[in-house]
């Protein structure tokens, strides 16, 4: 069958399976074909071991390909084994050709299999200096393979014969490093060769031993860095090498002789030391190295990318601020570091440069740094010009000040590299609304700054912490933009580990520092992400075995969310909570001043979450049936303490209303009457944002469903503060944390917790997929998809690309004259789509492949605006 390719395996959610953790990777493929209506019928898997002879499943019949039970023996340590799979089609008698060959390697999968020590090197003085370690060795005789399987206690990079290991960047990341520090596998064949070599690893103090969160401390995981490596080296003889950091190493102070994450790097290049991990470098000054300790048994493989360089920006202007400094405009907040390529200048010479994401009256606006410097020097060595970027720091900014540059500084002198986690991009979405498109940039910018290793609050203050209630509201969004499953299942294994200490209540980021002098209690809306990013998880990608890894986790939540609510799950205890933070309400000083109080969105959320984790019993085949009761006496208890028998909540809140309708707490007789006044209540604020975090999210999803998608259009155009759309009128290229980071005159809002770079408040932009465009999961993983797009006033036209985990999909919408709609819709093989029209004709369902239909829609009318409402005179 011509028309019929099967792509490479993926193997769990690895981009590149090298150095796995999983004996038994599930698999999964996508079918490419044009024909119509395609549906796999079987498939046959082979996966066949070095030098061994393959196995295979033989033709199973099934249309499963999405996490496709791996079947064959468990791989063991170091094991590679080559996979590939051939697929039948519905009454097919041939399969198609195989698919591409797909290498898998298990990294080291037992404890036993490390014999490598931590070495600590002695430190120079200095506040975060960085070390290099290195040792020699000889190889007797030719390599046919070697891995090198790296990490440390801090960030590194390492070297063999001069050679930078690997692209990845601040490796390894920041895990709960006392329960999982992950280790990298990389093949490092062509670096070595037969006699004298040499490894070297350069390290600073990155999340281990840097300063950490808001309160100016720093050694939260100990006051000394480390190195753990074990290169093992394969020869053709079938002996091997094996070299690992131990006593032998020597260590010496870097050239970077300052290298944090928060202030920025200082790289003095006097002192650089070019061969220094190269052989025949002369170590004899070097200090010995001493031992450290390292469980490892905590040593775990990477489920997910590295942190990697995935994109550089020129310098969009370089220009100077009133005071006479020299600035440089990247015209795009965004998360990295600056290249520099350096002319040639007397040694000594010092080069600074700030970040910042913004200016004020003309100069860097720093304060929303707080405490981070975000500062990086290079001292110039006199030899000549070169190029040069920091190594284990990263800044949010869009504008740098340049000082010391010899010269004149021209904008090709810079470029940006931008730093995240290299997740496929697997989201898009366009409209006719350029400022939308621009909110929708902005949201996919967000997530590229915050999704460095771990999901954060933000990229650029003394913070930088992974924030649960931020995710849990914009894990929607992240995973239609992005594959960011196997970076998140870290993340949530970090969770559930950390939870432990805290008897299920789940802290408020994660991993887990012990900044505020409070203990750590169930957090409405914040701990909930224990039980809603898995399970958004499993909804985008079918991943039912996530559900099971995080069930331990996702029911200790519950239980100690419910001790907190009390026997009538009201919450009585009082005691604080961020509840609706940031609300548009609150002051600037008092983020979690909101108009719905916290208890109240408590109540709901404790409902709405311990209904999930019944659903999510059902699909692992559990007995749910208390979270089931649970979650029915909470909405019974809302409606009874809230909402009025005719459906009107107690607070006149945006927030008050969508909680109860978007999380399904009234009886079917009171949803009418509270989504008109939910309406109600975004006409009378005037069609702006009136609520928060955790509230935000659901109010165009509450009205949509209520029927008053006009109402939900008029609030996604608002561009009066506070608004999605008033940040772009401000030219935001992010999201921000507050509706008015940057107050309509151009200052920066006064509160000391103002970020430009916060994803939080753009998951409004999973309602523009789902919704606007109309591109939704309706089964888990998108075996089936939801094809109902709205248009409403005020757009012409929208469209949303995502590659599902059986293929490219895509929706398109346009509205002619008002009233005729044409949609184009693409259907993955091996899925189906139920589509519905706008024009109230009965839903359709269709196979794979392109469709297009078009119908005479009602012409979308704005919300009618009663005058004295709005007009300003009539009220004086
Ligand atoms: C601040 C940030 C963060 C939020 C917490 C509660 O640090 O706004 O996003 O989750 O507060």
């Amino acid at each position: 069958m011509s028309d019929l390719t099967v792509g490479a395996v993926t193997v769990e959610h690895h981009r590149e399976p090298l150095g796995i953790g999983e004996t038994a990777p599930r698999l999964s493929w996508v079918t490419s074909t044009e024909l119509p209506d395609w549906r796999q019928a079987a498939y046959e898997v082979e996966v066949e071991p070095q030098g061994g002879p393959a196995w295979s499943s033989g033709r199973v019949d099934s249309d499963a390909s999405v996490l496709v039970p791996w079947g064959a023996p468990p791989l063991t340590s170091r094991e590679r084994r080559t996979v590939r799979v051939r697929v039948w089609g519905a009454g097919d008698a041939q399969p198609s050709a195989w698919g591409e060959d797909v290498v898998v390697e298990a990294g080291l999968l037992e404890p036993a299999d490390w014999t490598a020590t931590l070495v600590r090197p002695v430190l120079p003085e200095g506040d975060e200096p960085a070390v290099l370690l290195r040792r020699e060795f000889v190889l007797d005789a030719p390599v046919v393979r070697a891995r090198l399987y790296a990490t440390a206690q801090g960030v590194f990079e390492a070297e063999l014969n001069g050679a930078p290991v690997g692209d990845e960047v601040l490796a390894p990341g920041w895990t709960s490093y006392r329960h999982r520090l992950r280790y990298r596998t990389h093949d490092v064949t062509s670096l070595l060769a037969e006699g004298g070599n040499a490894l070297g690893v350069h390290l600073a103090d990155g999340w281990f031993r840097g300063y950490l969160g808001f309160t100016g401390k720093r050694d939260w995981y100990g006051d000394r860095t480390g190195a753990f490596a074990q290169l093992e080296v394969d020869h053709a003889d079938g002996s091997r090498t094996v070299v690992t950091t131990d006593g032998t190493w020597r260590s010496a102070p870097s050239w970077l002789t300052r290298a944090g994450l928060y202030n920025g790097e200082t790289a003095d290049l006097r002192a650089e030391l070019p061969d220094w991990s190269a052989p025949g470098f002369d170590d004899a000054g070097w200090t010995p190295v001493e031992a450290g300790e390292l469980d490892v048994a905590t040593l775990v493989a990477p489920t997910g990318p590295p942190i990697r360089r995935t994109q550089v920006l020129p310098v969009q202007a370089v220009t100077t601020s009133p005071s006479g400094r020299t600035l440089v405009d990247l015209g795009q907040n965004l998360v990295g570091r600056l290249r520099l390529r350096l002319p040639d200048g007397p040694a000594g010479t010092e080069v600074t440069v700030r970040h910042a994401e913004v200016l004020e009256d003309g100069e860097l606006g720093t304060r929303p740094l707080r405490a981070a410097r975000a500062t990086d020097v290079v001292v110039l060595d006199g030899d000549g010009p070169r190029t040069w970027e920091p190594r284990f720091t990263f800044h949010g900014f869009r504008y740098a000040e340049v000082t010391g540059w010899p010269g004149e500084l021209r904008a090709e002198d810079l470029e940006a590299v931008v730093l995240h986690t290299d997740m496929r991009r697997t989201g898009t979405f366009t409209c006719s609304d350029p400022d939308v498109e621009r909110l929708h940039e902005n949201v996919v910018w967000g997530m590229r700054g915050n999704f460095l290793d771990i999901p954060t609050d933000c990229p650029q203050r003394d913070e930088r912490l992974g924030w649960t209630g931020d995710l849990q509201v914009f894990a929607p969004t992240a995973s239609f933009l992005y594959d960011t499953t196997g970076m998140l299942r870290s993340w949530l294994a970090d969770l559930a580990v950390e939870q432990r200490g805290f008897d299920g209540t789940v802290p408020m980021y994660v991993p887990f520092l012990p900044l505020l002098p409070f203990p750590q209690q169930p957090e409405v809306g914040w701990g909930d992400a224990a039980v809603v990013v898995p399970w958004v998880l499993y909804q985008r990608t079918g991943d039912a075995g996530l559900l099971a890894d995080q069930w331990e986790s996702m029911t200790a939540w519950i239980d100690a969310f419910a001790a907190r609510a009390g026997e009538d799950l009201d919450f009585p205890g009082g005691g604080f909570s961020f509840g609706d933070w940031l609300d548009t309400a609150a002051p600037p000083d008092n983020p979690a001043a909101a108009r719905t109080p916290w208890q109240c969105v408590a109540t709901a959320y404790l409902a709405r979450s311990a209904r999930t984790v019944a659903q999510a019993a059902r699909v692992l085949g559990r007995d749910g049936a208390r979270f089931a009761e649970l979650g029915e006496r909470a909405a019974a208890r809302f409606r009874a303490e809230y909402v009025s028998p005719n459906g009107r909540v107690a607070f006149p809140s945006q927030t008050a209303y969508a909680l109860a309708l978007e999380f399904d707490l009234l009886e079917p007789r009171q949803r009418g009457h509270a989504g008109r006044l939910l309406a109600d209540q975004v006409l009378k604020d005037g069609f702006h944002i009136a609520s928060g975090f955790l509230g935000t999210p659901l109010v165009t999803d509450a009205l949509t469903d209520a029927g008053e998608l006009a109402t939900a259009y008029e609030l996604l155009l608002q561009r009066e503060n506070p608004s999605w759309l008033y940040p772009v009128t401000m030219g935001a290229t992010t999201i921000w944390e507050r509706w008015d980071s940057m107050l309509p005159d151009g200052s920066i809002n006064p509160g000391d917790m103002t970020s430009f770079n916060h994803y939080a408040l753009g998951a409004v932009a999973d309602w523009l997929h789902r919704t606007v465009a109309g591109l939704a999961p309706a089964a888990p993983g998108y075996r089936r998809l939801q094809v109902e797009p709205r248009p409403g006033p005020g757009l012409t036209s929208a469209a949303a690309t995502h590659e599902t985990p059986y293929g490219p999909a895509s929706v398109s919408w346009a509205l002619t004259g008002g009233t005729a709609f044409a949609l184009d819709v693409v259907v993955p093989p091996n899925t189906t789509a139920e589509v519905v029209l706008p024009d109230g004709s009965a839903p359709v369902e269709v196979g794979s492949g392109r469709h297009s239909f078009t119908a005479e829609v009602p012409e979308p009318r704005p919300v009618e605006k009663p005058a004295l409402f709005f007009d300003p005179d009539a009220h004086a």
